[in-house]
């Protein structure tokens, strides 16, 4: 997986509210390339595993019912510095913390449904992307 790429999804919150055709404009206004894309559901061993750094902490068992409740999208994207600019313009995990200008700032409703993912690392973007997208997907 190259350096320039993270990995993203379109919360279930946030599909729910109808955001997201105004937030892949968020993405593509910011210069990120979309490489791949889809309208997807997790199963709960799906978001389990996919959040399976976090089973020890309380929220975890709320984090994966709100993961499989409805269509996530998911997406990976490419730009020069993607992962660290994309954690910019998502913003702050708890949308009471985003800065203006910021995805969750304009569509996350609380900590836990806070809209948009991003990788934290360029080593997660590849894991993270594998695990959505095969490799005849990933443009
Ligand atoms: P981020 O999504 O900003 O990388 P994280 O990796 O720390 O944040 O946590 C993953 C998700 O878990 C986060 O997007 C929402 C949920 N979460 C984190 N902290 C939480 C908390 N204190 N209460 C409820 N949900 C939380
Ligand atoms: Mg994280």
């Amino acid at each position: 997986m190259a350096t320039n790429r993270t990995f993203t999804m379109i919360k279930p919150d946030a599909v729910e509210n109808g955001h997201i055709g105004n937030i892949l404009a968020m993405i593509t206004n910011a210069g990120f390339k979309i490489v791949s894309l889809k309208l997807t559901q997790l199963t709960i061993a799906d978001a389990q595993a996919f959040y399976a750094v976090h089973a020890a902490r309380p929220f975890y068992g709320e984090l994966v019912e709100f993961m499989t409740r409805g269509p996530i999208v998911a997406a990976i994207l490419e730009k020069e510095n993607a992962v660290e600019d994309f954690r910019i313009l998502i913003g702050a995990t708890n949308p009471a913390e985003a800065a203006e200008g910021t995805i969750r700032k304009a569509y996350a409703t609380s900590i836990g449904e806070n809209a948009v993912h991003g990788s934290d690392s360029d080593e997660n973007a590849g894991i993270e992307g594998t695990f959505h997208f095969a490799g005849r997907e990933q443009f």
